[in-house]
């Protein structure tokens, strides 16, 4: 069986364990609203509530935080006429369907994975056991939607190639074709947003420096200042993209730059080759203001009204479950359940 017999089926999701931030948005999320409007797919995005847990999560602050990723979708353009929007814990066949896939997966290969190994960092024996099994779940929330296609920035590359060897491994020892193998979408040039202190470091929502990111709730002023004190060298920008290499500060800004203009790389050095930052970061303020600023009041006029959130993720979590559900209990049949 191919992925053709498969309905092109669009899943993703974010942890409501920050506030959105700037990678997330353009490494993500405008690529959701994108494959949403695109057409051809059917698009589900998720909060992951059930991931965020696996490093402490105050109970009230995440609740408030999930709802506010729920307002970030929307305001960014998920629209839930067109597109499911849940809240994972809401729907109870990811953890089920995550249960089972920790049986499949092979210690060995959770190994392997980087994320665990940065995020456990020097403690590991201290990490949470939902750390380490995190790559599983994230393969049952993609697959519990037998889902084809799944849209994230470069650090989820790993985790992606570890959910088609848990689908293929499924498959193999059940002697079934029942689940797909999920492509990854990883795709534009702003795959892997650094942070803005440290060209060699990803732009992250639990970095303690608040400086090393653009919030999507940042103000004006904010966004300008931080970009104003964007480390980066004091040469002026090249012409070509081939002069941006060994310079991860300066092609950070100049990719963040052609993501939020929907420009390519060398449209931008077109445009500023030889400026210096001088020049380039009031642009740069300029036109991160300008497309942020309508995304960040939209997501404050939706917390004006959480019921109305709420009531947006009940709907999901009911669209959803009419999919979750036949493929749970189609896999619990499949594994030899009694009763499923
Ligand atoms: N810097 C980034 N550049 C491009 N894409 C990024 N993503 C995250 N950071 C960048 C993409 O955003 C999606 C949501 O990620 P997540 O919430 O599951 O957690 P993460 O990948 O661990 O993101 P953070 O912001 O770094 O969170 P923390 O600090 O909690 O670990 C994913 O598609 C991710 O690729």
């Amino acid at each position: 069986m191919t992925n053709t017999t498969f309905t092109p089926r669009v899943f993703s999701g974010m942890q409501p364990s920050g506030g959105l931030t700037l990678g997330n948005y353009l490494g993500a999320l405008k690529r959701y609203v994108e494959m949403q409007d695109q057409g051809g797919f059917e698009t589900i995005y998720c909060m992951v509530d059930l991931h965020a847990i696996t490093t402490w999560q105050d109970p009230a602050d995440l609740r408030a935080k999930t709802r506010e990723l729920a307002a970030g979708y929307i305001a960014a353009g998920i629209d839930c006429e067109k597109s499911i929007l849940i809240n994972q814990s809401a729907v109870p066949e990811h953890a089920q369907l995550g249960w089972v896939f920790n049986c499949v997966a092979r210690m060995g290969w959770m190994q392997r994975m980087t994320q665990f190994k940065d995020k456990a960092g020097k403690n590991a024996q201290n990490a949470s056991l939902g750390l380490f099994a995190y790559p599983a779940l994230m393969a049952a929330d993609i697959l519990i939607y037998h889902a084809t296609h799944v849209p994230v920035g470069e650090d989820q590359k790993q985790h992606l190639e570890l959910t088609r060897d848990i689908a293929a491994k499924f498959n193999h020892d059940y002697g079934v074709d029942f689940f797909p193998i999920t492509e990854p979408v990883i795709e534009g040039v702003a795959t892997r947003v650094m942070s803005l202190r440290d060209g060699s470091k990803k732009m992250s929502k639990s970095d303690p420096s608040d400086a090393s990111r653009i919030n999507m709730t940042d103000d004006a002023d904010t966004i300008a200042k931080k970009i104003r004190k964007a480390k980066t060298d004091p040469d002026a920008l090249p012409s070509e993209a081939k002069g941006l290499e060994n310079r991860p500060e300066a092609r950070n800004l100049v990719n963040i730059y052609a993501a939020l203009g929907d420009m390519t790389v060398e449209q931008v050095l077109a445009e500023y080759g030889g400026a210096q930052f001088g020049t380039f970061k009031p642009a740069l303020a300029d036109l991160a203001v300008s497309k942020l600023a309508p995304i960040s009041g939209e997501m404050a006029r939706l917390m004006d009204d959480i019921p109305e959130i709420d009531r947006i993720l009940a709907r999901g979590a009911e669209q959803a479950r009419k999919i979750t559900a036949p493929i749970l209990k189609k896999t619990y049949e499949i594994v030899g359940m009694v009763g499923a």
